[in-house]
């Protein structure tokens, strides 16, 4: 069976045909495969799972759950912008929480699975901004507030964020090539996928000596598109 991997959907109210992919994602090709792998922005942004209790992440949880009732394996990895998703609500999603970085085993081959953010070492003033909101101390500190307060908050820095990456140089907010090689040397050379970047593309790139692969999840912007192993390989699909 067929394990699929999906990322940087950006559910949002906003976007409620998004959504309706997401449904037949998981209603369509989900239901054949015997995992679905999600790394991260599923959501356009979560401010804790109390406000997993709105309309359209109950929605999600529900989809997500029947599939798991089904036989569905579902993993979450956490992205820059649903990383407060925490326990209860992977619970109600019938998912569990997998790090970043986490390597999986699929028909013995071997793939390094990240969101990607913390391979963008060039853009210096996210990966400050980075340390500081995946400080545990913080979020709790965060967590603590009101749910208003905290969707003020995070809006805040969605304009901050916006404003800043205007200013930056697209190169910046792409993967750093050392880092890259890093974490693939560090994992023993298996094949990278990651998202974030919204940049799909399957490169092979020499490390070492060795001959690696990095497969670039795409974004839901304008379709919902996925990647397949399909027991011997990967390749990239399309929800039609
Ligand atoms: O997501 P994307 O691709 O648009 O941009 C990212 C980086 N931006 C972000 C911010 C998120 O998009 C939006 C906020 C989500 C909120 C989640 C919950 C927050 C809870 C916090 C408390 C625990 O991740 C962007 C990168 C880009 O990827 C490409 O890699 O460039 O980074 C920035 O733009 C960051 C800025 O450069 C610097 C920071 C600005 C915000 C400052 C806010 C000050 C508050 C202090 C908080 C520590
Ligand atoms: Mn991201």
């Amino acid at each position: 069976m067929e394990t699929l991997f999906i990322s940087d959907l950006h559910l949002s109210e906003e976007r409620p045909d998004l959504l309706a992919q997401f449904l037949a994602f998981v209603e369509g090709p989900a239901r054949d495969a015997a995992a679905l792998y999600i790394l991260g922005d599923l959501f356009e942004y979560w401010a804790g799972d109390d406000d997993g209790d709105a309309p359209l992440p109950r929605q999600v949880a529900q989809a997500l759950a029947a599939a798991q009732g089904r036989g569905l394996a579902i993993h979450f990895m956490a992205g820059n912008r649903d990383f407060l998703i925490g326990p209860d609500y992977a619970r109600q999603a019938g998912m569990t929480l997998l790090p970043d970085p986490s390597v999986v085993e699929l028909d013995g081959q071997r793939l390094l699975l990240l969101h990607g953010d913390s391979l963008c070492t060039d853009d210096v003033a996210y990966q400050t901004y980075r340390t500081q909101v995946r400080n545990p101390a913080y979020q709790a500190q965060f967590l603590a507030q009101p749910l208003a307060a905290r969707r003020a908050f995070i809006e805040q820095i969605r304009q901050k964020s916006e404003a800043a990456k205007r200013d930056k140089a697209e190169e910046i907010m792409d993967v750093n090539a050392g880092a890259v090689a890093d974490v693939l040397r560090q994992h023993d050379f298996p094949i990278l996928i990651h998202g974030h970047t919204h940049r799909p593309a399957h490169h092979r790139l020499d490390v070492d000596g060795r001959t690696c692969e990095r497969w670039v999840l795409s974004d839901w912007r304008d379709s919902a598109p996925y990647l397949a192993w399909t027991g011997t390989g990967l390749e990239y699909r399309e929800l039609r």
